[in-house]
């Protein structure tokens, strides 16, 4: 359910254009994995939906978020792939390190999608508690890897 084009509000899918040749690669962080695998597979289904081929998503695993940037990189390089996917859970502790990821991830990602002229996608999720990143996971706030993908489509539409 979460999956459905119709939570998308914030996206026109008239705007969406032909995907069944072009190739993603999704990279999925391992830390909080119970939630990145929500994302991914919503990202995933989308991709799908609006006709990726399953043998054209590629998904690769990351420790933790922080390595987002460089698994984004050793994808984007590649010629074949068109869009670049990172999905992450970054939850507030006691210390500033989801400062310091998210930053360290936001300007990592822009820098990749601006060095090889391709969608790199921000898809991390950036939370005060567990409750909120499972509510944005498949729960009341929707999956936030069905926003992603659906951010890769339009990007391939310019
Ligand atoms: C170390 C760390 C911490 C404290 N918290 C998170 C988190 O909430 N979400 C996440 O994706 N990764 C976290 N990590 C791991 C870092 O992203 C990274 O994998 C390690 O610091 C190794 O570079």
């Amino acid at each position: 359910m979460a999956t459905s084009l119709q939570h998308l509000s914030t996206y026109d899918a008239s705007n969406f254009i032909d995907i069944s040749q072009k190739r993603f690669g999704l990279v999925v962080a391992d830390w909080n994995r119970e939630i990145t695998d929500v994302l991914s597979a919503g990202a995933y289904d989308t991709l799908v939906k609006h006709g990726a081929l399953a043998e054209h998503i590629f998904r690769n695993s990351v420790p933790g978020s922080f390595e987002l940037t460089l698994g984004a990189q050793f994808l984007a390089q590649h010629e074949e792939i068109d869009a670049v996917i990172c999905l992450g859970v970054v939850i507030q502790g006691e210390t500033k390190h989801d400062d310091y990821i998210c930053h360290a991830v936001a300007q990592g990602l822009t820098q990749v999608g601006l060095k090889y002229n391709k969608p790199v996608i921000f898809g991390l999720v950036t939370t005060n508690t567990l409750e909120q990143a499972q509510d944005r996971a498949g729960g009341k706030h929707g999956n936030k890897g069905v926003e992603a993908a659906a951010a890769a489509i339009q990007m391939l539409g310019f």
